[in-house]
């Protein structure tokens, strides 16, 4: 831009009309105005603008920065939000994100302090899935900026931000899992359908209740939290969140914000608030960064420690929350605890372990590992009841489903979960799985592989829905099995699960028993009336879904998919979905219950079984017993600052 002087107009300016003395006085503030700005538009480094921005205008990934973040999350349009996709998907430029990401809409927070004085150059990964890098499931945070080391409290934040950016991953693939083909996306959109259809009828007539009891419309609190409430809300925390139902999400979450109350005094299952609860906490916190559930899943782990106070260290099955008074079930023979229930803790007592930085959670479960990695075992089978008072057997009853089932499942994952590091766990699953192998698994006549139960050596040829699982646990362990193994388990995956598939084949209303049997002529069908029941289970979905994923063989799919169609006909009613009480009869009788884990299990595995296979990669999630996603602790993961040392 050249100056030059106006017409007429002395230096000085003396003698200048009013008019002109206007025009240049107008000129100069433009000028002036101008370069300032321009200031604003330079990069960070250079000096000018530190000396003319103070220190929390130049770093908004303070807690002025994140209360923005916090504000935008929560003023989204509502009504946009379903077809939106999830926060944490996908990278986008411009905002700060560090807040949202680390502390979220749940604010402030000790993270959120942890995170003052980290470099403005961490922008947020949410909410633009066009900027996206194709093919990628993992977020592309930007690289962690050098300011790190300049004060011991933005090298705390530097440090915190790379163990959050290790354990928060991205929650969907690259397109939200969305299916290649318009088959499968259809088959997915009503499986979404589902979901709202039981979310909005629990919503209606159930809110803060347990659970939904579709027929009479209305709530079931039941026993098994003691006190806790909205079992439906956290299990379906996740779930929602993952099908981008987000309007239903964000209800949840505000419920879990001003009605989720910890502070209740009644008896509870350990297991069940565990798997439940913790687990659907856990998830939503690392799949969406929310403080807010952060904080409250560890006040509630908090809760869960007096159950190990035993001679043994082997909780109690039973846990009053209020007292901490834990004892046994009644009907556990002689005071024991359950193999299944103890023995399903690890995963997320890891995890609290992770985000409290207290090596407590870890400590406990080590202790219940190491006991049962030393106590001898016969023929190498875990019996299903142990006594927390001398740590010995009490009974010799072995099953791969109820009372046993997800022990095995948690050694596998436990290794799986640990980035692979886990021997212990690994050498414990393998050794299980070859005893159960020699002693439980049975071909029929009619060619039908099964997992027997075992009662002091003797057999009874029954297995359970809830063993359905074992095709899956089976199928996901095959790879890591001895390299002449593996071809086998991948097999006797395929052979459990279609076993699995049978007992629903063989039913009029294509959906399974509770157990089925395979003597008296009986081959995968349930002999007596008590067995007949379909609560609404996942166990046969979760195989399909591995399956699917490891094989891709599209039978898998299919099996899926006559699934969704006995739901719809024989378990969907006008207010929701509803166990029946005979899958061999037409005329269906409801049992009136929409259990929480349908939400939380067998309607995501049946989206996961229609979606595309980068959403929730093996690589990067487990999934607890109730299919909540917990991330994979990676071995290069640093550890939180604030955290004690890793156990
Ligand atoms: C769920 O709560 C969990 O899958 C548990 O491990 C077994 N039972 C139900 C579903 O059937």
């Amino acid at each position: 831009m050249v100056f030059r002087k106006l017409p007429g107009v002395s230096a000085s300016g003396m003698g200048l009309r009013l008019s002109q003395k206007f025009v240049f006085l107008l000129f100069l503030s433009g000028l002036v105005t101008l370069c300032f700005g321009a200031l604003f538009f330079l990069p960070d480094s250079v000096r000018l603008k530190r000396i003319f921005l103070n220190k929390s205008e130049s770093q908004p990934a303070t807690a002025a920065g994140s209360g923005a973040a916090e504000n935008d999350a929560d003023e989204r349009p509502k009504k946009s939000r379903d077809s939106e996709r999830p926060r944490g998907l996908t990278s986008t430029k411009g905002e700060s994100g560090v807040a949202a990401a680390a502390g979220g809409t749940g604010g402030a927070g000790a993270g959120l302090a942890r995170l003052k004085g980290l470099a403005r150059k961490t922008p947020p990964s949410y909410e633009a899935p066009e900027e996206r890098p194709a093919g990628g499931t993992a977020r592309e945070d930007p690289p962690l900026a050098s300011e790190k080391a300049s004060s011991p409290e933005s090298a705390a934040a530097f440090a915190y931000e790379k163990f959050r950016r290790c354990l928060l991953k991205p929650p969907l693939g690259r397109d939200g899992g969305k299916p290649a083909d318009l088959k499968t996306e259809k088959r997915r959109d009503q499986v979404k359908e589902m979901m709202k259809f039981a979310w909005d009828n629990y919503k209606r007539y159930a809110w803060g209740k347990n659970e939904l009891r579709p027929l009479t419309k209305n709530g079931h609190v039941g026993n098994m939290f003691g006190g806790l409430r909205g079992a439906s809300i956290i299990d379906s925390l996740d779930t929602l969140y993952i099908m981008g139902l987000l309007d239903e999400y964000e209800d949840a979450k505000e419920w879990v914000r001003s009605d989720l109350d910890l502070t209740s005094n009644g008896e509870a299952s350990l297991f069940e608030v565990n798997i439940r609860y913790v687990g659907g906490l856990l998830s939503a916190y690392y799949l969406t960064g929310e403080e807010l559930f952060k904080t409250k899943v560890l006040e509630l782990g908090a809760k869960l420690l007096p159950a190990f106070n035993t001679p043994t260290g082997i909780p109690r099955g039973v846990i009053n929350l209020g007292s901490g008074g834990s004892w046994s079930w009644g009907w556990a023979s002689a005071g024991s605890s359950i193999l299944a229930e103890f023995g399903t803790l690890h995963l997320e007592f890891v995890h609290l372990s992770e985000l409290s930085g207290d090596p407590v959670y870890s400590e406990k479960v080590m202790n219940i590992r190491k006991l049962l990695n030393k106590i001898e075992k016969p023929q190498g089978l875990y019996p299903n009841f142990l006594s927390p008072v001398s740590g010995n057997w009490v009974q010799h009853h072995v099953s791969i489903g109820g009372l046993g089932d997800s022990f095995y499942e948690y050694l596998l994952k436990s290794y799986l979960m640990s980035d692979k590091t886990d021997e212990d766990a690994k050498n414990m699953y393998y050794d299980a799985l070859e005893a159960i192998e020699s002693n439980l698994v049975q071909k029929s006549p009619g060619g039908l592989t099964y997992m027997a139960e075992w009662r002091g050596g003797i057999l009874d040829h029954k297995m359970g829905h809830l063993a359905c699982f074992s095709g899956g646990m089976i199928g996901i362990g095959a790879d890591e099995g001895a390299a002449d193994k593996r071809r086998h388990y991948l097999d006797l995956a395929a052979e459990v699960t279609r076993t699995c598939h049978e007992s629903y084949d063989r039913s009029a209303t294509k959906l399974g028993p509770e157990a089925f049997r395979f003597d008296g002529g009986a081959e995968a069908t349930a002999t007596r009336l008590s067995d007949r029941y379909y609560i609404l289970r996942p166990e046969v979905i979760e195989s399909y879904m591995y399956m699917w994923r490891l094989t891709h063989d599209p039978k898998y799919r299919e099996w899926g998919w006559e699934a969704v169609e006995a739901l719809q006909r024989h378990c969907r009613v006008e207010s929701g979905f509803s166990g029946i009480r005979d899958v061999y009869t037409l005329s269906d009788s409801h049992d009136n219950m929409q259990q929480s884990f349908f939400l939380s299990e067998t309607l995501k595995y049946l989206y996961l079984l229609f979606s595309d296979d980068d959403l929730l990669p093996p690589e990067d999630w487990v999934f607890n017993t109730e299919a909540h996603p917990l991330p994979v602790v990676r071995r290069s993961c640093p550890r939180d600052p604030s955290a004690g040392a890793r156990v």
